[in-house]
């Protein structure tokens, strides 16, 4: 069973995170499942199911987004969805097994007038008995709040890769602007979501690095998304050389490893990875997905596909635990 002494750090050293990167994988994967063990049940993985709200025209400029003015992706646009939509959309998830809805809108923040409506969707899906995560760009500390008193669970803001790459991807906003979010995020109370993206040029000690800034956060991210980049065409790191599978495993089992207790998530990418790849990054430490067959507005392998994966794996999908709005019965979407 898993215990829960361990004493997590946040003064890791770019020094230590790199000698771990640098250990013979097997010993790597070795560490990080026991440490794994010591802190989840092993066999479990947590089902998340994402729909873009807002979709497109977003006036950021991030080199890997589809949705960015400034990048010649192919995205239909799309605004903000009805709230039937979404809700319709929601209990489809839940129907097919997801314990968590992920609503994403491209904006750079939300005005408050699109929080009012953000907010309506937050409690008619916790209404259906589902967790909730919005990712909706920079807040202010008082939009945070807002949330968290609708009942949001979590919040997703990404690092998205090291300070020191940092520039070579966006440009309109700091990671200094992202650290900001995510300290209005945690004081409000609300449930961090924060991880970054791999195969955008970086290199290995840009993966530390990122790694660092996440654990060395006053309070680990409670969820640690881990993408790999999709490559779409029409943006500037379309074409980028790819990250190795291995070195992706390696990424997740060092993030397991410095942060024992957040819940990794093995997150965009997964069309173009293997069986094989996922099943490592599983033994790494990884304990999420998303589950649907889209992501935002790139595919993701579908649920049959998923399903049958779990099953060779031996893998069960975690159970959510929002109450149904009748509040007697405990969210029985597995
Ligand atoms: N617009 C908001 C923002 O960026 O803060 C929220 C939505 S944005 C699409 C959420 C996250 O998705 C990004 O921070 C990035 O980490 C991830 N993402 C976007 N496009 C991606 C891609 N092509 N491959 C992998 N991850 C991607
Ligand atoms: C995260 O870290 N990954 C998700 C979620 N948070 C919002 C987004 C992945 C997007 C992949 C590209 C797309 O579908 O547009
Ligand atoms: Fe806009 Fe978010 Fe895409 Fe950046 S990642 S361009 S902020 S939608």
């Amino acid at each position: 069973m898993p215990s829960s002494d361990i004493t997590l750090r946040h003064d890791w050293t770019k020094t230590e995170i790199s000698s771990l990167f640098e250990l013979p994988f097997n010993d790597l994967l070795f560490q990080a499942q026991s440490i794994h063990r010591q802190n989840f049940e092993p066999n479990e993985v947590q089902v998340s199911t994402l729909l873009s709200i807002k979709t497109g025209a977003c006036p950021e400029d991030c080199g890997y987004c589809s949705q960015s003015a400034n990048n010649d992706a192919e995205v239909e646009r799309e605004r903000l969805l009805p709230l039937d939509e979404v809700i319709e959309k929601a209990q489809l998830a839940k129907d097919n097994g997801a314990s968590r809805f992920c609503m994403g809108a491209a904006w750079r923040n939300p005005t408050d007038k699109n929080l009012d409506k953000v907010i309506d969707m937050i409690v008619a899906v916790k209404g259906i008995g589902m967790e909730t995560c919005v990712t909706l760009g920079m807040l202010t500390d008082t939009q945070s709040q807002r949330l968290k008193d609708a009942g949001l669970d979590y919040y997703n803001h990404n690092l998205d890769t090291s300070p020191e790459h940092y520039g070579n991807v966006i440009t309109t906003r700091t990671y200094q602007d992202r650290l900001d979010t995510l300290k209005h995020v945690r004081d409000a109370g609300i449930n961090v979501c924060s991880g970054g993206i791999l195969g955008m040029g970086e290199e290995r000690i840009d993966r530390s690095s990122l790694l660092q800034q996440l654990a060395n956060l006053p309070e680990h991210p409670d969820s640690v998304p881990i993408n790999m980049l999709v490559q779409v065409e029409g943006t500037p790191l379309h074409g980028v050389d790819k990250i190795e599978p291995l070195e992706f495993v390696r990424t997740i089992a060092v993030a397991r490893i410095i942060m024992p207790k957040s819940v990794v998530r093995l997150s965009a990418g997964r069309t173009e990875m293997s069986d094989e790849t996922q099943a490592l990054c599983f033994l790494a430490g990884a304990n999420s997905i998303f589950y649907g067959d889209r992501l935002l507005t790139t595919d993701n392998p579908d649920e049959n596909h998923d399903q049958r994966l779990f099953d060779k794996l031996g893998i069960n999908k975690k159970l959510g635990t929002i109450p149904a709005d009748t509040g007697k019965a405990s969210c029985a979407c597995g």
